[in-house]
């Protein structure tokens, strides 16, 4: 297994994300990721590897042009509104939703902001767009080198800020570029006909299932807490299948606040039986393992050991996979719980 991992990931350390009304410490902070080098020294399940500079014109395609040119520059323009502004995050606080206009470009900066994101808990700091720049470089990187010849059987883009919920034009969850969509496109582009994308992070995957809705070529699949009570709440329900020529390529397998693993497990079977319906021919699954029974945010009761059960499961596809890295938020297992799906994968 080769595992690419972004060295850059650090340069995004938000303050402060926005919850019920206050400003709270940020989830998603640089240790996460620590900890999971810190395992890997002690597990090592694969070769690191860092990534070459990110194909922009690749995230271009699969992200707006307009979108990826407001996360290049937006530091800067925050910070020449008023120099103090450096002591802070940017942080959205005006959205166009229903009724509004979406499509002329708002000159005004806070206007931009609320355009391209959908929730105040995704602070943009002074190094995302170098974190997200870099780690969508692992995330293409990791699915080109499991096309080249003498391919590992798996490849992870082992990065943070995560991805799924980033969709074309929009960011939130966290997320900012989506590093999954970018493997499974750059798969598609080396040649791989049919790509199955399944995401296991405790929230449903907005981002990757808005990106691929009506195409036929990638389907997508998500097991997740209930939208109705968990987060983004606004997509993820099992009635959404896809639409146009993607029809069928979209499956939700939401579960309720609570669910174990022989719950969340025989989702599992159900989305393994779809992929291989599908013919998918690469797998790229998006890890988060924020199911974990000792999460912060969420709800599900997925122990330690059950991680490499979870590894092993997904490898009976018998397909070349890449790992894109997600949520986890019980920062001192995170790294735990990470190589046990990886090592349950490669054993
Ligand atoms: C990102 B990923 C907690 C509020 C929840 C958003 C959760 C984003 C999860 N105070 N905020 O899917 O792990
Ligand atoms: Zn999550």
């Amino acid at each position: 297994m080769l595992i690419f991992h972004n060295p850059a990931h650090a340069r995004h350390d938000g303050r402060q994300e926005m919850f019920r009304g206050r400003l709270v410490p940020c989830h998603e902070t640089p240790a996460r990721l620590a900890h999971v080098m810190a395992e890997l020294q002690r597990r090592p399940v694969g070769e690191l590897r860092t990534p070459g500079d990110a194909d922009l014109a690749l995230i271009r395609r699969v992200h707006q042009p307009r979108y990826v040119d407001f996360l290049a520059t937006a530091w800067d323009e925050w910070v020449a509104l008023d120099p103090e502004n450096a002591a802070v995050d940017v942080l959205p606080s005006v959205w166009p939703v229903r009724g509004f206009r979406d499509d002329v470009l708002p000159l005004n900066f806070a206007a931009r902001v609320g355009l391209f994101s959908f929730d105040a808990g995704s602070p943009l700091t002074a190094g995302t767009w170098d974190a997200a720049r870099t780690g969508a470089a692992c995330a293409i990187d990791a699915a080109r080198a499991l096309l080249a010849a003498n391919a590992p059987r798996a490849t992870m883009a082992l990065t943070r800020p995560p991805g799924h919920h980033a969709g074309a034009d929009f960011y939130g969850g966290y997320c900012f570029l989506n590093n999954a969509a970018l493997a499974a496109q750059a798969l598609r582009d080396g040649g791989a006909r049919r790509v199955a994308v399944l995401d296991v992070d405790y929230h449903h995957g907005n981002g990757t299932q808005s990106l691929f809705y009506e195409r036929a070529d990638v389907m997508t699949l998500s097991i997740h807490g209930d939208p109705s009570t968990e987060y983004p709440f606004f997509l993820g329900h099992a009635d959404e299948r896809g639409a146009g020529a993607g029809a069928g390529c979209n499956l939700n397998l939401p579960l309720p606040a609570g669910t174990d693993f022989s719950g969340w497990s025989a989702a599992l079977e159900q989305a393994l039986a779809e992929i291989r319906r599908f013919g998918a021919d690469a797998l790229v699954i998006a890890l988060g393992v924020d199911t974990f029974e000792g999460d912060p945010i969420s709800r599900f009761r997925v122990s330690s050991a059950d991680y490499l059960r979870i590894g092993a499961a997904i490898a009976t596809l018998g397909l070349p996979t890449v790992f894109t890295m997600e949520g986890g938020y019980a920062v001192a297992e995170v790294g735990i719980n990470v190589v046990n799906v990886l090592e349950g994968f490669v054993a």
